[in-house]
């Protein structure tokens, strides 16, 4: 069974295909498939479920399924598929084409915004963004990912609020798509890491606009983690090592989870590595997924929630990004 309780217990869990179906839709709010396929935002049961082209042929449908802590009401907003339950909003669109999807994407991150203005969720305390050919270029030579934040920049230049934890991460097919929540009145603090530039404030020979998130969103005790790398400052480290670009990877989420950078954030508590309850991770070269596996595999724990995916991460020398829950 799904819980159903407060704020305090953080209510997203990755679940098989296989359990989810049996749920039925019962106590779900909303859903991601990251499957072997790409499709549109529909409806299951009466919930909007995100299918994410993650998995490759044969590999196990992973779904992150969201609680819903009471009824849902559910609806429509120019593309975007919602339900909430008077506490948390979950949403998701797809953005379209990955190609040039710029305009696009600040469409639908204004439509974002939009809703949950209306709705009146306004602590944005995640986002997930998965663009097919994340590193592609396009006929003039810009990076899909870095029009991508052109888009997102823009959307937040004109509809100005706090930046939320996020991930930016590739995907076998589908375009560009997104999925956010959004809470309506717990407390929310967004943190930055000591070992990273905030990534909005990134220099500009990563793109024209730097990516518009924190490194991590805390909400009533529960830490979303954003996706993290091989990144020191705002370099990249490590190219072409997967072992250590994986070592410092753990390092800044360590660094990130800690109590100092929680007190930094005037924050109680902190956690290490193994209170994390939930891991994903992305590895951009699939013969690199048992190495990552196994180190990841040493750090966290054994009751983690655990998920690992073979999809591009959105720069060039890149090879691991790894995203978290903590509670
Ligand atoms: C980084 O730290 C790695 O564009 O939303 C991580 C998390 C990354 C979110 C995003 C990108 C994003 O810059 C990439």
């Amino acid at each position: 069974m799904l819980r159903t309780g407060g704020i305090t217990s953080s209510r997203c869990s990755l679940r098989t295909a296989e359990d989810f179906d049996r749920l039925a839709g019962d106590g779900v709010l909303g859903a991601v498939r990251y499957t072997t396929g790409a499709g549109p935002v529909g409806w299951e049961h009466g919930c909007p479920v995100l299918p994410l082209h993650m998995v490759r042929p044969g590999g196990p449908e992973v779904v992150e399924v969201w609680a819903a802590s009471g009824p849902v009401r559910t609806g429509e907003h120019r593309g975007l598929h919602y339900a909430h339950d008077g506490e948390v909003l979950f949403a998701a669109g797809h953005i379209g084409p990955s190609a040039g999807c710029g305009e696009a994407a600040r469409e639908a991150y204004l439509a974002a915004f939009e809703l949950v203005d209306r709705l009146g969720y306004p602590h944005l305390f995640r986002m997930w963004n998965a663009l097919e050919g994340i590193t592609d270029r396009d006929g003039r030579g810009t990076e899909v990912y870095a029009e991508f934040c052109v888009g997102r920049a823009r959307a937040f230049e004109e509809s100005p609020r706090p930046m939320p934890a996020a991930t930016g991460i590739g995907a076998l097919g589908g375009g560009a798509s997104f999925y956010f929540v959004a809470h309506r009145a717990g407390r929310v603090v967004h943190l930055e890491n000591p070992l990273q530039v905030p990534a909005h404030e990134y220099p500009r020979r990563y793109g024209p606009r730097s990516p518009s998130f924190a490194r991590a969103t805390w909400l009533e005790g529960v830490l979303h983690v954003s996706g993290t790398a091989s990144i020191l400052d705002d370099a990249t480290v490590c190219p072409g090592d997967v072992v250590r670009q994986c070592q410092v990877t753990l390092a800044n989420l360590a660094a990130l989870v800690g109590r100092d950078n929680l007190a930094r954030h005037g924050l109680p508590g902190g956690w290490v590595l193994r209170d994390l309850r939930q891991v994903k991770v992305y590895v951009k070269r699939p013969e690199d997924v048992p190495t990552v596996t196994r180190l990841c595999r040493e750090e966290f724990s054994r009751r983690a929630e655990f998920a690992v995916f073979a999809v591009d991460v959105c720069r060039p020398d890149l090879l691991v990004e790894i995203e978290g829950i903590a509670s």
